[in-house]
């Protein structure tokens, strides 16, 4: 393959991060060898049919692979046992290929290969809402993209027309629509050319590294954790090229890392949150381990103390064991019960810290805390702040509910291009922010047409406007969610009064309990849920009330179900419901 060990160099006039690639392993390709299997492994596997080298089962320790062959296991799992999802990986050019020659199609495809294996590759199928096209989700760790990889991301949905569009996600990503199999190889290389990849973006992997989008520029920070943030996706994805050692992970993973106690990253709902902490004996900046923070239809909870203090030396070593020892031990036999916060509850934290200290031939330090006396108020990032660079300031624009297009990429790298340091930084609130720009550019900046669009001030409601995908591309969505809550924004911020001076409320939807859209971190969160009008099942929401961010953040609870979505008298934005659902909230005085 023409794929080359590159990583995303973000070179910047003002001598920003350079992130170096990570250091191979045992073999020439970065992957060490797996362990080869013992007899009673080599006798389960025959008995199931499954050869180890094609296999998922193919890097686990073979005290793993035993417990799975031994064990019942879901559709997920077997499929996985049966053949690697990190076959997709060289499935995918061989299969552009076939079907640009008219070889083959989608439709002959085996189900498990075209809906399932193929998010190794960060090819989800729309199967229900665009059938043949896929999205596809990147890694953009930390959010951070340079001008010419906005460039190449416009350009490669361009030629989708209608259905092509792009996603910034609520992991600080970004996702491309309308891509077909006829086209994706060439869109796999070329985010490889570009220091980007999509390689192990879903199912059983670890998602986009979450970190600040202004870290290295915030006057507030302990340290920047971009290097960090970069290093450990360049680890687990072995530099962007795939890495099957870390291919089969009981569930997905999400990692999160906050330089500051504004949290940006939201480390309290991540599997692993990283806080950066000052060592109160050692004054040395380190991170504290957070765990098990995750959202799903059947549970949804905050992290709890690793009672873990890792070194920033430690941190990528840290990552890779910890991942190592969830492949391994994490349970597999129901999705609902995989999630790390299951295997860290069954050891607790300190037998959980031993076991990844083993790993890493180390022993790890317990936590340790800072203690903050003072009043902690969490900084908003939208629009136009000083950094701690004198003379400069960051440009934090809304992107409502993250949706965009190819224009925008481009538009976004020539403000970028002309104001900035050729960069620009994703946020997991969906909204693009441009550091680096010169103060005396600041009012030459505003004029730009962009910013009409995507508001450097933007509306009340609007500024703090979460949305998941939604009905329009997800298959198992209850709800339309974006556009509905751009209207809903929209309209209540006509209806309603928001004082000056105080913060107004964030407001996030999702179109299903996996909360994508996180309504439990929202001041007000609209999740889809079935609903009834005049007798017949209709489109509603959930409302959850009170989440919050930052230092001390707590999740919002459900006050309210079985809203209707539409009502005789028209949308959501009908006064009852906002009546009802904003009447107590602060930031609000009346009601119209
Ligand atoms: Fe998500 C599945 C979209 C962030 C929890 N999520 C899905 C799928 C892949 C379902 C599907 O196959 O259609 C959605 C793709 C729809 C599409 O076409 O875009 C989807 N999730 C998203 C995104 C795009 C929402 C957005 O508009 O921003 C986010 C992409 C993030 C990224 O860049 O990787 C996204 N998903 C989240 C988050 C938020 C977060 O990470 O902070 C959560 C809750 C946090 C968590 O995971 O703990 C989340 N998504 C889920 C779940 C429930 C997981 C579980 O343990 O049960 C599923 C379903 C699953 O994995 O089985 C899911
Ligand atoms: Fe789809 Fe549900 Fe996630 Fe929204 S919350 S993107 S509807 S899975």
């Amino acid at each position: 393959s023409s794929r080359g060990h590159q990583l995303l160099v973000a070179s910047t006039s003002n001598g920003a991060a350079h992130y170096a690639a990570y250091p191979s392993g045992a073999s020439s390709n970065g992957v060490a060898a797996p362990e080869p299997p013992s007899d009673t492994v080599k006798q389960l596997l025959q008995e199931a049919g499954y050869d180890l080298d094609s296999s998922g089962l193919r890097y686990l320790s073979n005290a793993a692979r035993e417990r799975v062959l031994q064990s019942k296991v879901n559709k997920v799992e077997k499929m996985k046992n049966a053949k690697c999802g990190s076959s997709a990986w060289t499935e995918v050019s061989e299969l552009g290929q076939l079907i640009r020659e008219g070889k083959t199609k989608w439709e002959d495809l085996n189900l498990d290969d075209v809906d399932m294996r193929l998010k190794w590759s960060g090819l989800f199928h729309r199967r229900k809402r665009a059938p043949g096209t896929f999205m596809m989700r990147l890694k953009v760790p930390n959010g951070d993209l340079t001008v010419k990889q906005l460039r190449y991301l416009g350009d490669c949905i361009a030629p989708f027309g209608d259905k092509g569009c792009g996603d910034i996600t609520t992991r600080a990503n970004a996702q491309l629509r309308g891509v077909t199999l006829a086209e994706a190889d060439k869109i796999c290389q070329g985010l490889v050319d570009h220091g980007l990849s999509s390689t192990m973006t879903g199912l059983d992997n670890v998602r986009n590294i979450t970190g600040s989008p202004i870290s290295g520029i915030d006057p507030h920070e302990l340290l920047d954790v971009r290097p960090l943030v970069h290093a450990i996706n360049a680890m687990h994805t072995n530099n962007g090229l795939g890495n099957p050692e870390l291919a089969n992970l009981p569930r997905k993973l999400n990692i999160g890392l906050s330089n500051s106690r504004d949290d940006f990253p939201h480390t309290h709902i991540n599997d692993v949150g990283l806080k950066a902490v000052k060592h109160p004996d050692t004054g040395e900046v380190g991170f504290n381990v957070e765990l098990g923070g995750y959202f799903s239809i059947k549970r949804n909870t905050v992290s709890i103390d690793g009672n873990t203090f890792v070194t920033q030396e430690q941190v990528v070593p840290y990552c890779k064991a910890l991942l190592e020892v969830f492949r391994d031990n994490g349970p597999r036999a129901d999705r609902q019960k995989s999630r790390l916060m299951w295997l860290v509850e069954e050891w607790g934290p300190d037998k959980f810290r031993e076991a990844i200290g083993e790993r890493m031939g180390v022993k790890l330090q317990q936590g340790a805390h800072e203690e903050h006396n003072d009043e902690f108020k969490r900084r908003d990032l939208i629009g136009i702040h000083a950094q701690k660079q004198e003379g400069l300031s960051w440009a934090c624009a809304c992107v409502p509910a993250g949706r965009v297009f190819a224009d925008d990429f481009h538009e976004f790298a020539k403000i970028a291009e002309r104001y900035g340091d050729g960069t620009v930084r994703l946020t997991v609130e969906q909204n693009v922010l441009f550091p680096n720009i010169p103060n005396d550019r600041l009012e030459a900046l505003k004029q730009e047409p962009l910013f009409q669009k995507y508001r450097l001030e933007p509306a009340s409601l609007t500024r703090g406007l979460v949305s998941c995908t939604g009905s329009e591309f997800c298959g198992v969505a209850i709800i339309e969610t974006k556009n509905r809550a751009m209207e809903m924004a929209r309209k209540l911020e006509e209806e309603l009064d928001f004082p000056e001076g105080v913060a107004p409320p964030r407001m996030h939807w999702t179109g299903c309990p996996n909360s994508c859209g996180q309504v439990q971190v929202a001041d007000i969160g609209l999740m889809g849920g079935p609903a009834k009008l005049n007798g017949k099942a209709t489109e509603g929401v959930r409302i959850f009330k009170g989440g919050s961010v930052g230092e001390g953040a707590e999740l919002g609870a459900e006050f309210e179900k079985g809203v209707a979505c539409a009502e005789e008298s028209g949308p959501l934005s009908n006064f009852r419901l906002a009546r009802r659902t904003f009447s107590d909230t602060p930031g609000i005085l009346s009601t119209a």
